[in-house]
């Protein structure tokens, strides 16, 4: 087991992985910016370290930085968390360069993964189902054309760097093709630097749902089954659920299946989420994510496993010690992401919180590094806290979740609190009738 984890990540999930590290009796390294001196992640750790100034690329971005933090200190190992250096290949090398363990995937396969063409083509390959599309990038405008008229429109033209959203442009008809591809290449060069672009057919009502997985370094590789991911605003998630409401266990593990036995033939370590597209009864691969998730509490609650104490034995060498048979699933879980937002407008309201009151009782998890008197700085992403809650059923889970919303009081700032008290009294959401449009929608009608 590790000495000490350097922990390269602020705010609720730097608190999340130094609390898997203290049940495994392993002492933390917290390192923070100067805006973050008196944050929660620095008060909670063995140690700290300061790393720059207030912005993230001179800071949590910093490689030289979080790298002498790591020697100076004595860590052995360095958890990325999600977000800021967590899916960038060349830190995860210079990680390993040091003599430090990096508590995830292997650089090739973060590099292979965030490249989404290399990714379609490797899990294509091994048999996991794909969105009807090109065969790999496509190099100009008429292969463009043949692509777009032997799988119909309307298509979709992503760029192989993209992902999250960006670089993506659709094409409803054929006159629309020409002026898509231009847009979506240039987005691609200016965005990402790399201008190699793909298609795809364009899915105009999918769920987003994607599977979680662990792998150790022995090719033993099992999933903790899927999260429903669908409502979300400008690809920014609000709330997650696990398992999804569209589901039926035999999907589950059938999708389960083909996944798990992909991974095993990649050599794949570590945690994993790939991403489908669900519509008309069929999954359809379009990312993989290599690295843990925001939303990875709503897993832990069904299946009753720690994926961060996972993480960091399988990072050790460690077997997973059990199999499939071994993964159960018990009950429903939902996340609320909290974000320090006005709820209409969605723009970013950093200041003091000057009263914190989180809610509690059975079934009630809070992921959050607020307190009372705390400044929530204005240079990171918004989202402050992480409300999940666990019961029986799926309507049992939605009453925790209105009676926990009603308790839970962030005074000082405006949150998106209300905006989640309204989504769960809404007919479609009781129903877990939605796709990935419905809350866009929500939010223009109300
Ligand atoms: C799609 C799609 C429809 N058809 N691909 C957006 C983010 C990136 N991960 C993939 N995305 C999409 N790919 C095909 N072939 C619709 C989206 C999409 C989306 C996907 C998941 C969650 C939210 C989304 C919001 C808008 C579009």
């Amino acid at each position: 087991m590790f000495n000490k984890i350097l922990i390269a990540n602020r705010g609720e999930i730097a608190l999340r992985i130094q609390r898997a590290c203290r049940e495994l009796g392993i002492p933390t390294v917290a390192v923070h910016s100067t805006a973050d001196a008196e944050a929660m992640h620095v008060r909670l750790a063995d140690e700290s370290v300061c790393i720059g100034p207030p912005a993230a690329r001179d800071s949590y971005l910093n490689v030289p930085a979080i790298l002498s933090a790591a020697t100076i200190t004595g860590a052995d190992a360095i958890h990325p968390g999600y977000g800021f250096l967590s899916e960038n290949a060349s830190f995860a090398e210079m990680v390993e360069a040091h003599g430090l363990t990096f508590i995830g995937p292997s650089p090739a396969h973060i590099r292979m993964m965030g490249d989404k063409i290399a990714a379609k083509t490797a899990m294509a390959s091994l048999g996991v189902p794909l969105v009807p599309g090109s065969d790999g990038a496509v190099a100009d405008i008429e292969e463009a054309r043949r692509v777009a008229d032997d799988i119909g429109y309307p298509v979709l033209i992503k760029a192989a760097a993209g992902g999250g959203g960006r670089g993506m442009k659709v094409a409803f008809a054929p006159d629309e093709l020409e002026e898509a591809w231009q847009v979506a290449r240039t987005e691609a060069r200016t965005a990402f630097g790399n201008d190699a672009v793909y298609i795809e057919k364009y899915l105009d009502r999918p769920r987003h749902i994607e599977l979680q997985v662990l792998a150790d370094s022995f090719n033993n590789v099992v999933h903790f089954g899927e999260r429903d991911c669908s409502l979300q605003r400008r690809h920014q998630k609000l709330l997650e659920e696990a398992g999804s409401p569209a589901l039926t266990a035999a999907e589950r593990d059938a999708l389960g299946a083909t996944v798990t036995a992909a991974l095993s033939k990649l050599g794949y370590r570590n945690a994993g989420t790939l991403e489908f597209l669900y519509q008309d009864g069929k999954f359809s691969f379009i990312e993989m994510n290599t690295r843990l998730q925001v939303e990875h509490p709503v897993t832990e609650m069904v299946c009753g496993v720690d994926l961060v104490r996972e993480q960091i034995r399988i990072a050790t060498g460690r077997r997973l010690g059990y199999e499939q048979a071994d993964v159960t699933f018990s009950g429903h879980a939902i996340e609320c992401r909290i974000n320090a937002e006005d709820p209409e407008t969605f723009s970013p309201t950093p200041g003091r919180v000057t009263a914190f009151h989180a809610p509690g009782g059975l079934g009630v998890r809070v992921d959050s590094a607020l307190y009372a008197g705390c400044v929530v700085p204005p240079y990171y992403d918004s989202m402050v806290a992480k409300l999940i809650v666990h019961a029986p059923t799926r309507a049992e889970a939605i009453a925790r979740l209105r009676r926990s919303l009603a308790e839970f009081a962030v005074i000082g700032i405006k949150t998106t609190l209300p905006l989640h008290q309204r989504i769960i009294q809404d007919p479609d959401f009781i129903a877990g009738d939605y796709t990935i449009h419905w809350l866009e929608r929500f939010v223009a009608r109300s």
